[in-house]
């Protein structure tokens, strides 16, 4: 389909999400809808923001772990956007009224200092980061009960992204054994999961080198200065107002958010 096709599903998406109104799954009624259309999709939906006033900051890698993948039934790998209106400060609150359902996982977060384009070694990557923090992304699927049913869905809606806490402690990547940290996730302090590094693609850099591969097929690079959400380790986990939500990961701190 045509760009202009296509407008209309970054449209619905968009009001799905501002008010929080749930909709069907796009290929329930457009199986034709191809992986490249959904990037459109998700291109389209971020112009709309953009021209609300929002700014680019990153990206978001989603599917990484075999626990994602098993939780949500998909099994490659997807990119999603960041805007300056989806964080939320390390210890801050978020206001679930507005929101779906959201969930909530935990990440490792890379900071870029330099652009990177196309194929790059997990090696060139690190190099190019100058700083790695613990992340919690908050998703929330556009789709009625979360249903993704398909890759094209999940990316046409900006891979279910809603909000993310980022760690205030940057690291340097290199001083760090960035495959082996254990990760520990809890809410309202009981521990939900556990998991180590390696979890997201074997190596959180590797989710980076995955990332610019993705982008290059759509013409683009990572561009210095963004922040990338290498993926989940774990299981996401649902948010409800009152929960305070604890990461704790080796080496890179501790990380909570509130949800009001
Ligand atoms: C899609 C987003 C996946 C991750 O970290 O794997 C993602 C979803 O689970 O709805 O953010
Ligand atoms: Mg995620």
């Amino acid at each position: 389909m045509n760009a202009a096709e296509l407008q209309p599903f970054a449209q619905r998406l968009d009001e799905a999400r501002l008010s929080a109104t749930p909709i069907e799954g796009l290929t329930l009624a457009h199986p034709e809808l191809t992986l490249e259309d959904a990037y459109t999709i998700m291109e389209q939906g971020i112009a709309l923001r953009l021209g609300r006033g929002e700014t680019r900051v990153g990206l978001k890698m989603g599917f990484t772990s075999e626990a994602k993948r098993q939780q949500m039934g998909l099994a490659s790998p997807i990119l999603g956007e960041l805007t300056d209106r989806m964080r939320v400060p390390a210890g801050g609150v978020f206001r679930v009224q507005g929101s779906i359902h959201p969930r909530i996982e935990p990440e490792i977060a890379f900071i870029t200092a330099r652009e990177l384009r196309g194929a790059v070694t997990r090696e060139e990557a690190l190099a190019a980061c100058e700083g790695v923090t613990l992340a919690l992304e908050i998703i929330d699927s556009r789709y009625r009960d979360f249903k993704l049913f398909s890759l094209q869905n999940v990316v046409a809606d900006n891979s279910s992204s809603s909000h993310f806490v980022l760690g205030e402690k940057r690291m340097d990547p290199s001083s760090l054994a960035l495959d082996s940290l254990e990760m520990v996730f809890a809410i309202n302090g009981v521990e939900r999961h556990r998991a180590l590094s390696s979890a997201i693609s074997g190596h959180p850099a590797t989710s980076v080198v995955q990332l610019c591969a993705l982008l290059e097929k759509r013409g683009r690079s990572l561009p210095a200065g963004s922040i990338v959400l290498a993926g989940g380790a774990t299981a996401a986990e649902a948010l409800h107002a009152g929960d305070e939500v604890r990461l704790t990961v080796t080496g890179l701190g501790e990380l909570t958010v509130r949800a009001s």
